[in-house]
């Protein structure tokens, strides 16, 4: 079977890269220089019309969101326990999945383009306002899930990568109006992420892509 992950250093194309290393499987990344419009050309268009990263593409066939991708992951490399076994929890890690991407990686987006979102004048630190509020009350039930607990489920899952990309990048985004710091369930989330072998590969890789992306503009 050819993988082919689409990807770009600081997106969300993140999550697939770790839970790809934690299934043990073989996979080429194909990394899409966003700055320089490479996910808006024809032939991006074509494997992904939403001109958004990730993308697998498994034997020639796209598959694209999240959700999806890290669900193939996990049921395509049973023997690396990424979901709860038992179906009902399996559910909600899929629940899991699908509120990091519409609720929190959703409300992460206008702080970074907001005018995305509202184009009227002077209305850029309204949007990010509203946005940072929204974050506010989702970390507050994220950290309210993870406290006295090493992940979402009672082992690594799919999900704890998608949370540790939604909680990195609130992180990066140096939001003005909330302190995310302050939700220290995350935070401790965070630091047991950044141990695992699989984040530190993505992290070592992530660099190299960045130096490599800097060096050819
Ligand atoms: N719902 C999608 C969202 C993917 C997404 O928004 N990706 C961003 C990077 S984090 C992107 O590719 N943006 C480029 C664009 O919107 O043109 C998922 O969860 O996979």
């Amino acid at each position: 079977m050819k993988l082919t992950l689409y990807y770009t250093p600081v997106a969300c194309s993140m999550v697939p890269y770790i839970n790809l290393v934690e299934a043990g499987a073989q996979f080429e990344v194909n990394t899409l220089n966003m700055r320089g419009g490479q996910h808006n050309t024809p032939e991006y268009l074509r494997i992904n019309p939403k001109h958004k990263v990730p993308t697998l593409v498994i034997d020639g066939e796209p598959l694209t969101e999240n959700v999806a991708i890290n669900y193939w992951i996990a049921r395509r490399y049973p023997n690396a326990r990424l979901l709860p076994a038992e179906l009902a929890q399996e559910a909600k890690a899929l629940a899991l999945h699908a509120w990091f991407a519409s609720g929190i990686h959703a409300a992460l987006t206008p702080n970074n383009n907001p005018k995305r979102f509202c184009d009227m004048d002077g209305s850029e630190e309204h949007v990010k306002q509203c946005a940072q509020r929204l974050l506010e009350e989702h970390f507050g039930i994220a950290n309210d899930l993870l406290a006295e607990r090493e992940w979402f489920f009672d082992h690594y899952t799919t999900v704890d990568a998608h949370f540790f990309w939604c909680y990195l990048q609130a992180n990066r985004l140096g939001l003005k109006y909330i302190d995310v710091t302050r939700f220290t369930h995350c935070m401790a989330h965070q630091k047991r992420m950044l141990e695992r072998a699989s984040v530190k590969q993505l992290l070592a890789f992530e660099k190299s892509e960045q130096e490599r992306l800097a060096k050819a503009a």
